[in-house]
């Protein structure tokens, strides 16, 4: 959480590849793995594919990380508008401490990652212990782990869960390109649409199968709604409204009649929209902490832009999967 720098980005850490323990790299070697997206190799650790460092990010926050009953966390699979949702989430549950019409909001000037940090990346990496004193109530933290793999304190407190989940198209492209600029960053060749489609459709994604991933939030927000928020990129573009007042009356904190006439519900969606988010300063020429540009979080923003990708072969592959993957579970796509 410290201030976004402006200066050129160095190669993200999580490409670091050897840099993690002895412990890690033992576990590595006896793990499944597959080509990366972003860096080499990804490997398969308790049923999920994920890159070495953040390996060793999920072991430590599973074995140190004790959920509080207020913290709320947001859950994504990579790609599926995780920026948005922290920039809404941020500005809603701190919509007192900071008025969204202010003109020194912390959204203008921070980068969403910088305001909501990664469990198993920013918080419990390279040993570190996080002070949790320091974060503003309510702690606001996000992760990408599946629902299985989520530490126990998560699962066994009252903390709430808002997952965001995209149609797995956008989410495949979108992660394509952002990894494959990722590699370009740090001088190695980018990855073709064609194997990248393959390892998607093998359930090989970031914190992947993509369908368990979702599978996963989704069984939990019917069997326990009060716990698990289940939204849909699509539907927030489609009503964001209606979507937003959900979240915040999830969370508790539902909008006054009082905050509706001030337009406050238009001020946040305005403020966390694409457009505004992607063109303020910070998210223009400035990095993350981690060391990424955050423009690379920024690209369409659309939905459908995988239209503008797929083969009808790709469309007939993908849509046999989700077929067969979802069948009976209640979760449709429809607005793709
Ligand atoms: P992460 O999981 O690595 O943090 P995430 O934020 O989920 O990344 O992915 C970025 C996607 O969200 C991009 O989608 P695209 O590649 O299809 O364009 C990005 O454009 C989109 N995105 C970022 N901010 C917003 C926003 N405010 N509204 C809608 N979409 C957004």
């Amino acid at each position: 959480m410290t201030k976004s720098q402006t200066s050129s980005p160095t190669p993200h850490k999580y490409l670091q590849e050897d840099d993690v323990s002895e412990d890690c790299k033992k576990l590595l070697s006896t793990l499944p793995k597959e080509r990366g997206w972003v860096g080499s190799y990804v490997y398969n650790y308790q049923g999920f594919w994920a890159l070495p460092r953040l390996i060793q990010g999920v072991i430590a926050c599973q074995r140190q990380y004790q959920a509080q009953d207020n913290d709320i966390i947001l859950v994504t699979a990579p790609k599926s508008g995780t920026t948005w949702l922290k920039a809404l989430l941020f500005s809603l549950v701190n919509r007192k401490k900071y008025p969204v019409f202010e003109k020194n909001h912390p959204l203008l000037v921070k980068n969403p990652h910088d305001l909501v940090p990664l469990l198993e990346q920013d918080l419990y990496v390279d040993g570190q212990v996080p002070d949790f004193s320091l974060f503003t109530s309510p702690t606001l933290i996000a992760t990408h782990v599946p629902f299985a793999s989520l530490p126990k304190s998560v699962q066994n407190s009252r903390t709430k869960l808002v997952y965001l989940c995209r149609n797995p198209r956008d989410t495949f492209i979108s992660m394509w390109q952002f990894t494959n600029n990722l590699r370009l960053d740090s001088h190695r060749d980018t990855n073709s649409i064609e194997e990248m489609f393959d390892h998607f459709c093998k359930g090989v994604g970031l914190y992947g199968p993509f369908w368990d991933h979702v599978l996963g939030y989704w069984k939990e927000s019917i069997e326990n709604s009060d716990k698990v928020l289940f939204l849909m990129y699509e539907e927030i573009k489609k009503q964001p409204k209606i979507q937003l007042k959900r979240l915040a009356e999830f969370l508790d904190c539902p909008f006054s009649i009082e905050e509706e006439d001030c337009r406050v519900v238009d001020e946040i969606l305005r403020m966390c929209s694409f457009g505004n988010l992607r063109n303020l300063e910070v998210n223009v020429n400035g990095n993350m902490s981690a060391g990424m540009a955050n423009k690379n979080f920024f690209r369409r923003g659309e939905v459908g832009d995988w239209k503008n990708y797929f083969t009808v072969e790709m469309n007939d592959r993908l849509n046999h999967i989700i077929e067969q993957k979802f069948h009976g579970s209640g979760l449709k796509f429809v607005y793709i």
